[in-house]
């Protein structure tokens, strides 16, 4: 694999102008640590105190960096060097916790696969980020990430090197990496980049997002305070560990800044969580509002003790305050609403606050230093209390995408506003709802959908014509995706348009839950509508033509 090309590699940046890195720093928000320091002085204080527990695994702290040295040395006399982009892709596995501790030790930089991801995404991930390795689980479910690796090798020959937790059949397993402990950097810049996170995708691919030591890690230790993380917490994490939520909002990251006890359910439903619950005392777990409602359902039921149980946070999604009151009335714990994007601002619901708020609203940012302003169509300010377009900037919100400068132009303002594609009311006090999304994406359950990614697979369909995908909303999902397709001479059958979708190697989330069939997209007397508008319309009227029913 030696001769195969070098990644094309872009710098590395995310940088705030002077004067807000003086203000940061100056109100502590940013303190000049990074992941290996605080991981490193975890290990010594809290070293026999078990920091991750999985499946039949339990890491002390000590452990937990044992292994971090152990991995990074071994990716190091792999040939691999600082500042490499390594693309992981893992379950809720300890081993995952271990790798990303390993790469931050090694000066290695994740970037966030999840286990959905198939192979036209962790490709694009490796190509963006400029990855020269690729990090996976043996399988998870009924999917062999081996046989990806081989794909991403093919499509992406710069990925030299695949390490595998498990068996890793051609490739190298993760438990044989090791190394000389002497070749470990010594501890990185606080204000470089950490990892590459990826986006939601609002449109087409998903970007990468690049996270400072210092902004992420003010993201986290100050989560820990507004979401009641300290030593004594068990956090679990029940959503896939590689998204920002259970990550970072407070996330295990955030457990593990505090000394905390981390949880991680090989599933997010109450079958795997449930006893996981109880055996471990877990105190936080963080779910999107589907999840949330299903756990409380389940919870009038089981025989499982939750009484250990002290916040359960919802986002993701939006929780109508409907659903807010039925996931009360069913877990009986505190609520906390989450409104995050890995892009940086996180809002919370604080635990004191009264209930009305609780239920109602997507909580405040968690920063003084956050900076909100709610505008029209042409960027003015709108009264409290209307809705408008979010934009925000904040010591751990990015003022730019990775390599992108397309995307930074049209998502960030020139005085470094982030552009959101949120629509929210701001109430007094500057608690925020959230209204829906600017931008055409549909969000499936706090997965990402973006219409024009699935648009483009369709149209690759001989058979498709046209195609325009769209959000409908969905008693379960919050929101469902719906593709109208303007067949060419012969129709396809929906199922086999799915399975289009579906091999085309996209995440099985982004297949298209219903594919309606129409004879032609009506256009206004110009001739012409965009494409937001044409959407807007389809959905319109099948919707008004299903009330009708
Ligand atoms: C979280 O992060 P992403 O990057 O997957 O998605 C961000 C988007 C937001 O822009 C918003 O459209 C939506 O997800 N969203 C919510 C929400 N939380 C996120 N919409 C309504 N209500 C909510 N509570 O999803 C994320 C990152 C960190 C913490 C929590 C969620």
């Amino acid at each position: 694999m030696t001769d195969a090309p070098a990644p094309q590699r872009v710098p590395l940046r995310q940088t705030w102008p002077d004067e807000f890195v003086a203000r940061y720093r100056a109100a502590g928000h940013w303190r000049g640590e990074t992941f290996p320091g605080f991981l490193r002085a975890r290990a010594h204080a809290f070293a026999d105190d078990v920091a991750v527990v999985g499946g039949e695994t339990r890491l002390t702290y000590g452990r937990l960096w044992a292994e971090a040295e152990r991995i990074g040395a071994g990716l190091l006399a792999r040939g691999l060097a600082p500042g490499d982009r390594v693309v992981v892709q893992l379950g809720n596995l300890p081993a995952f916790v271990a790798v990303v501790c390993g790469l931050f030790r090694a000066g290695l930089v994740p970037v966030y696969a999840l286990p959905a991801h198939r192979l036209t995404e962790v490709a694009h991930f490796a190509r963006t980020s400029g990855a020269s390795a690729y990090v996976c689980g043996e399988r998870y479910e009924t999917f062999d990430y081996r046989s990806l690796a081989r794909e991403l090798q093919a499509a992406v020959p710069a990925v030299r090197h695949v390490v595998v937790a498990g068996d890793a059949g051609e490739f190298v397993a993760l438990d044989a990496l090791d190394g000389p402990r002497e070749a470990l950097p010594g501890d990185p810049d606080p204000q470089s980049v950490a990892f590459l996170q990826i986006s939601g995708g609002s449109t087409g691919l998903s970007k990468l997002i690049p996270r400072t030591h210092d902004d992420y890690i003010y993201s986290f230790r100050a989560s820990n305070d507004l979401c009641g993380i300290g030593r004594d917490s068990v956090y679990m994490v029940a959503l896939p560990a590689a998204h920002n939520f259970p990550m970072s909002s407070p996330g295990f990251f955030g457990a593990l800044y505090a000394g905390a006890r981390v949880v991680l359910s090989p599933g997010p439903g109450p079958d795997a969580a449930f006893p996981l619950i109880a055996r471990e005392r877990v105190t936080c777990v963080g779910l999107v509002p589907p999840l949330a409602l299903l756990w409380a359902d389940a919870a009038s039921r089981t025989t499982h003790d939750l009484s250990s149980l002290q916040v359960l946070q919802v986002g993701g999604a939006k929780l109508v305050p409907e659903a807010a009151r039925r996931v009360v009335a069913g877990l009986g714990c505190r609520l906390q609403q989450v409104f995050g994007m890995a892009e940086g601002l996180v809002n919370y619901t604080r635990l004191d606050d009264p209930d009305d708020l609780v239920l109602t609203t997507q909580g405040r940012p968690i920063s003084p230093d956050d900076e909100v302003r709610v505008v029209d169509d042409q960027d003015r300010p709108v009264p409290d209390g209307e809705v408008g377009h979010l934009l925000t900037r904040g010591p751990y919100t990015i003022r730019a995408y990775h390599d992108d400068d397309a995307a930074n132009a049209r998502a960030f303002t020139d005085d470094g506003f982030y552009r959101t594609g949120d629509m929210v009311q701001r109430l007094p006090g500057g608690y925020l709802v959230v209204q829906g999304r600017a931008t055409d994406h549909i969000n499936r359950a706090g997965e990402k959908i973006s219409a024009e990614e699935i648009e483009d697979h369709l149209l690759a369909h001989p058979q498709v014509f046209d195609a325009a995908v769209v959000s409908m909303p969905d008693d379960f999902l919050g929101e469902r995706s719906c593709a109208f397709v303007i067949p060419g001479d012969a129709r396809p059958r929906p199922a086999e348009l799915k399975a289009w979708v579906r091999g085309r190697g996209l995440a099985a989330f982004k297949v298209p839950d219903q594919i309606v069939f129409v004879d032609a997209f009506e256009t206004t007397a110009v001739g012409k509508v965009s494409r937001r508008e044409l959407r807007a319309q389809l959905r319109a009227r099948f919707l008004a033509e299903q009330e009708a029913r």
